[in-house]
């Protein structure tokens, strides 16, 4: 008898596409194995949790039927490869997103052993070296790419290792500028870890995509810290050898040097909540999943919507989904079932809470100190009220919360976020970039729920009195000297 193991299985789905019987069979898997839920992650793709350990092999295979893996979900690789929802620009979408599963499928490790260990296959005697890229010792750590259509930075460009920001001309894509060196992880109490923004070192055409992942990974496999894991990101490796240097060698690995970078705008990092109508004229609409977390009616209401839907379906970057591909014929089905299963009324949150994200944390997540899916939506109420006084209900403002340092859902660019450091216990973070172009900054350490409302209190009354036409609170924040302005991720602990 050995105890009951439990284990995460998160599946690898570039760009956070799936067809309707791939959101079939993992519901099935889901409500055989998973404790009858899904989860939507912050990098667009599904986790099943509580998979007992003699159920593991099952729930893989099932994945196998409909073609998905969890290849590289994990691991000192190249994790999931994101990628823009944007449901407008259906042309420009399917072009960027065929980039990024072609950059996943080109940056899986080739190893046999998952298909072995999973799938029972014979091994087979390989003909040349099993991993070209990453050799026998793969990443100094996970090594994370995206792909962005600009004006939306749902993705949050610059919290990648290595992202890609489309650049297009009158609907055509022309490339990409190239950003380097983002990342989220920190550690509390060890000032010599930090959240850094990744910096746009130039631009490619678009046929140069897989070359530059090869390069930059290569410098990174290369240059990266294999001693201390603490301090093995890239972003690190980038501050210790200088970006100019860094730049060169991946230049030189290109064997040609990047154009000047192009001029782009985001306007937002949050998602099209609601009905949309792309160039195509096919209809999408996001429906905005609370933390991701699929569970109950809403998962009912899901698999009624797969058994009918004729196409795709998109988990967006800030762990919602998007029923995608309408057919306008087809609407008044599918708002059918949405209102038979109560799914149209998931979307008549505030500006804050659809707007608010939160990593899975406590029951599952071993490195959790603090709750964070299951304390957020409560936390979020009682804001709510705060900001109906001064009437800004409507007022999109990002909120971020995780259940420790680690930044599952990208908590150094909300324009508030809390980072968990024991039960009830966060750091209050305040003037992040509405759309992911700026670092917050600590205001409050390791503090309970009242000094946090207290604080919120005034600073959200402030702004409502003091704000200048369409500011953003995380503008705000800065403008009134609430907070200072984090201009390089090295200085976040200053
Ligand atoms: Fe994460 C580790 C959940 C996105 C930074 N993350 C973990 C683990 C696997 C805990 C562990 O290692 O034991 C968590 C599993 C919890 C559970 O019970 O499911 C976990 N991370 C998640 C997810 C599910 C959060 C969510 O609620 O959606 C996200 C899954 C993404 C995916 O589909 O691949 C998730 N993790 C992120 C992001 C956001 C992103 O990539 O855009 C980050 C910050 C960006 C970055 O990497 O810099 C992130 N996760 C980490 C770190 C800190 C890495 C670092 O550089 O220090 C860890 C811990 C580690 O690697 O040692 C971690
Ligand atoms: Fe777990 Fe921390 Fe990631 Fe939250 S941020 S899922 S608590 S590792």
């Amino acid at each position: 008898l050995e105890p009951a193991y439990t284990f995460m299985a998160r599946v690898r789905l570039p760009g956070g596409v799936c067809t309707p019987s791939q959101w079939l069979k993992l519901d099935e898997l889901g409500r055989a194995f998973a404790g009858n839920t899904l989860r939507l992650t912050t990098r667009q793709t599904f986790q099943l949790h509580r998979v007992r350990k003699q159920n593991l092999r099952a729930t893989i295979q099932g994945l196998r039927d409909v073609l998905l893996d969890t290849k590289a979900a994990c691991g000192d690789d190249a994790r999931g490869v994101m990628c823009s929802v944007n449901p407008l620009l259906s042309e420009l979408h399917a072009e960027v997103y065929a980039l990024a599963k072609a950059a996943s499928d080109h940056a899986i490790p080739r190893t046999g052993a998952y298909r072995e260990i999973w799938y029972g296959e014979e091994q087979t005697q390989s003909s040349g070296p099993e991993e070209p890229l990453y050799g026998r010792t793969y990443m100094p750590r996970k090594f994370k790419i995206g792909f962005v259509i600009p004006p939306s930075n749902d993705i949050d460009v610059y919290a990648q290792d290595l992202g890609f920001i489309a650049i297009a001309a009158r609907g055509r894509l022309e490339g990409f500028n190239v950003a380097i060196g983002g990342g989220m992880g920190r550690t509390d109490q060890a000032p010599k870890t930090y959240p850094r923004l990744a910096d746009v070192i130039g631009f490619v055409a678009a046929d140069k995509v897989l070359g530059v992942c090869d390069a930059v990974m290569q410098v990174q496999r290369d240059y990266g810290d294999r001693v201390d894991r603490g301090h093995a990101r890239f972003k690190y490796t980038i501050d210790d050898r200088g970006l100019d240097w860094i730049k060169a060698e991946i230049e030189a690995r290109l064997g040609f040097s990047l154009a000047p970078a192009r001029s782009y705008q985001f306007t937002t990092n949050g998602d099209p909540i609601g009905w949309t109508r792309g160039e195509d004229g096919k209809e999408h609409c996001t429906l905005f999943i609370e933390n991701g977390r699929v569970i109950g009616t809403v998962m009912d209401g899901l698999r009624a919507l797969a058994r009918i839907h004729k196409g795709t379906f998109r988990v967006t970057p800030n762990q919602n989904l998007i029923i995608a591909d309408i057919a306008p014929k087809a609407r008044p089905d599918i708002e059918g079932v949405m209102k038979e299963f109560g799914l149209d009324r998931l979307n008549q949150g505030s500006g804050l809470r659809l707007n608010s994200m939160a990593c899975v944390a406590l029951p599952t997540c071993g490195l959790a100190m603090a709750e964070s899916e299951r304390y957020l939506p409560d936390l979020v109420g009682k804001i709510e009220k705060i900001l109906a006084t001064h009437h800004l209900e409507n007022e999109p403002i990002t909120i971020r919360m995780t259940g420790c340092p680690n930044g599952c859902a990208r908590p150094y660019i909300g324009e508030i976020a809390l980072t968990g450091r024991a039960p009830g216990k966060y750091n209050l973070y305040l003037g992040g970039g509405f759309h992911g172009q700026r670092l917050n900054k600590m205001v409050l350490e390791n503090v309970g729920e009242a000094a946090i409302l207290d604080l919120l209190g005034k600073v959200i009354g402030q702004f409502a009195k003091e704000r200048l036409p369409d500011e953003r609170f995380g503008d705000f924040a800065i403008r009134a000297g609430l907070v200072a302005e984090v201009k390089e991720g090295r200085h976040f602990n200053d």
